[in-house]
């Protein structure tokens, strides 16, 4: 029987022939679904995450394993939907207003996925109360910002303030990242976290959606 552990390997080494291939392997030797996210696919991506923050791992690299996370996914989804196993809840994500940056919240998105997260990725340049709507649409507990431009950094606390304003998402948790961000920055805007990199965006998302 295929194991866990080929398949956290095949999604370390980027290779979705083998991801896939080990997958269906243990889906077909009646392997539940939720065990085979929970004890392959998640373990690779965590390796991953490390790896990248360590610079042990580049993006070129975390981009073709994400590929093979996905090629594993894909034969897992229908399974999961049909099982009803819950994800660990859902992050809205997105670029905001006037910054087209979105190489960083991708590896983002990559890794909440990875992470267990329902991902709902409105892309780059997105006007603020798209982010209100999208929230309201979703059941949605944490909210992703993603800024690359110092330009752009303030947008961030027009979406919290607008966040904030609405009844219906005002309690939302909203954490931000991009290259010129601080944790400083972060909290005088009034986000709940603060995430230097996609590893460490899946740790500060997990908080959130439990606190
Ligand atoms: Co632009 N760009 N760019 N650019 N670009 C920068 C950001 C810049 C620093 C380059 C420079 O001048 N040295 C500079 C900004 C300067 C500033 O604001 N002070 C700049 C500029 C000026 C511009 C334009 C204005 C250039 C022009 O047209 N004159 C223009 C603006 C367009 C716009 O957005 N309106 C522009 C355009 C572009 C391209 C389209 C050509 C391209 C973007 C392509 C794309 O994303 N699809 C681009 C690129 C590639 C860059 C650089 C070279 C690389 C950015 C990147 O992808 N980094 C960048 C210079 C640099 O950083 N060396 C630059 C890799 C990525 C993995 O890192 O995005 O930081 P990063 O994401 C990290 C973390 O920050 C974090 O996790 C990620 C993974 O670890 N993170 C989050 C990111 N988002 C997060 C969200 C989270 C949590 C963590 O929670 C939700």
């Amino acid at each position: 029987m295929a194991k866990y552990q080929e398949l956290a390997d095949a999604i370390i080494a980027g290779d979705n022939v083998k991801s896939k291939e080990v997958a269906q392997k243990l889906v077909d030797s009646g392997v539940d679904s939720s065990d085979i996210l929970n004890e392959g696919l998640m373990p690779g991506m965590n390796v991953v995450g490390k790896r990248f923050k360590a610079n042990e791992m580049y993006i070129p690299e975390v981009l073709i394993a994400a590929r093979a996370m996905h090629a594993a996914m894909d034969i897992l989804k229908p399974l999961l939907t049909e099982s009803g196993a819950t994800s660990k809840g859902t992050v809205l994500i997105g670029t905001v207003a006037g910054d087209l940056h979105d190489i960083g919240k991708n590896l983002v998105v990559m890794m909440l996925e990875g992470g267990g997260f329902n991902v709902v990725d409105i892309g780059v340049d997105v006007p603020n109360e798209k982010f209100v709507e999208e929230a309201k649409k979703n059941d949605v507990k944490v909210i992703g910002l993603s800024a690359l431009l110092t330009t752009t950094m303030p947008v961030m606390k027009e979406v919290i303030d607008a966040l904030k304003a609405d009844q219906d998402t005002k309690d939302i948790k909203v954490v931000v990242g991009g290259a010129p961000l601080t944790q400083e920055y972060a909290e005088s805007i009034g986000a709940a976290g603060y995430a230097p990199d996609a590893s460490t965006a899946v740790d500060v998302t997990e908080e959130l959606m439990s606190s």
